[in-house]
């Protein structure tokens, strides 16, 4: 059985946990089949690569090529945790950014009868990472240090998904409020941390390897990973292709403050800034953003987007060559992540 399997074999045991908690409220069956529908469309369909993350960064760190199952089941859960973090945040996401599709399906929004609904799916999603910590880690010495650290990551988050929403007014265009120093802030905040430095954090807790220092050099690498991740997931809104990445990209139409029209700012002549100017961030105008993606082609993104992608992998290679395993943390944590975002293209 694969890892990936493996892991969501326990997600039936999830879901009957969170409904049991809907039972002991006396909630109607209706609302127990609601909440259980949104668990089943929001969280298991994705790559799961955060989930799985937090498994196999504890079994580096702890040397153990096998878990009983019963350490199985507590790591994968906090797994589950991020996958249900994970979940909540692109149900809200999917409805801001007008999105259609998301994992080959349609978003939870634009599934015929949820629409607005949606919104309290979210919270709910949300709130059931906290009814299994509790449930599973309330006796560990470190259960605080679990919680406070999903609260601070989701904080983070949220403060990169408002600057990504305030750099991208739908009513108004002006590119001259973009940089790559915004989009950097932007995208460390709105994915780095939550998919990148807090899987290895959870891991890091619950195998005891909690050094402030560990915790920093963790950070130092996959925060520039994750944003890498980012640009990764820009690129692919533009050059890739529905099928491949599952869902249809709106940054263009959407005004995004993303990697790609940073890169064409960087670059662009007097003619082609003004071709931007009046194209980008034309919502419901598929003509405009057309011209800006022809745009795209002509200035080679395609290749400039190569090259910061091997040197950005060259520095984190460089980086995790250089970290201090004295007090247990080990570098080829960072290793896997970096090889499982290397080059993707979904
Ligand atoms: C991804 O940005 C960012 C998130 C999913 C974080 C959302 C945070 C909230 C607090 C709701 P994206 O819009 O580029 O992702 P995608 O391309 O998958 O829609
Ligand atoms: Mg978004
Ligand atoms: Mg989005
Ligand atoms: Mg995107």
């Amino acid at each position: 059985m694969s890892k990936r399997e493996n892991f969501i074999k326990q997600f039936p045991t999830i879901v009957e946990d969170l409904s049991e908690a809907l039972r002991a409220y006396n909630m109607p069956q209706e609302a127990i089949e609601w909440f259980t529908r949104s668990l089943n469309h929001n969280t298991p369909g994705g790559k799961l690569n955060r989930g799985l993350s937090v498994v196999d960064t504890y079994q580096i760190l702890t040397g153990k090529a096998e878990l009983s199952d019963e350490e199985y089941q507590k790591v994968a859960l906090l797994g589950w945790c991020i996958e249900l973090l994970q979940a909540y945040f692109l149900v809200a996401d999917d409805m801001m950014d007008h999105s259609i599709t998301r994992r080959g399906q349609p978003c939870w929004y634009k599934v015929e009868g949820v629409q607005d609904i949606a919104i309290n799916d979210a919270f709910m999603l949300e709130a059931a990472i906290y009814y299994l910590l509790k449930k599973y880690f309330r006796s560990e010495t470190y259960y605080v240090d679990l919680m406070e650290l999903f609260h601070e990551v989701t904080f983070q988050t949220e403060l990169g998904q408002l600057l990504d929403l305030i750099t991208a007014p739908e009513d108004h265009v002006d590119l001259s409020k973009f940089s790559m120093d915004k989009h950097s802030f932007i995208v460390r905040f709105k994915t780095a941390y939550y998919s990148f430095y807090l899987p290895v954090a959870l891991a890091m807790y619950v195998a005891g390897v909690t050094d402030p220092r560990d915790l920093k050099q963790a950070q130092d690498v996959l925060i520039p990973l994750g944003e890498y991740f980012q640009i990764q997931d820009d690129y692919l809104d533009c050059f890739g292709t529905p099928e491949q990445i599952g869902k249809i990209g709106t940054d263009i139409q959407d005004n995004k403050c993303s990697w790609l029209i940073n890169k064409a700012l960087e670059i662009v002549t007097p003619a082609q800034r003004a071709l931007l100017d009046s194209n980008y961030g034309k919502k419901d105008d598929p003509e405009a953003e057309a011209k800006v993606k022809a745009l795209f082609y002509e200035l080679n993104l395609e290749k400039l987007y190569r090259d910061y992608e091997q040197n950005i992998a060259n520095q984190l290679k460089e980086k995790i060559a250089n970290v201090d395993e004295s007090r247990g943390f080990r570098g080829q944590v960072l290793t896997e992540f970096l090889n499982k975002v290397y080059k993707r293209d979904k």
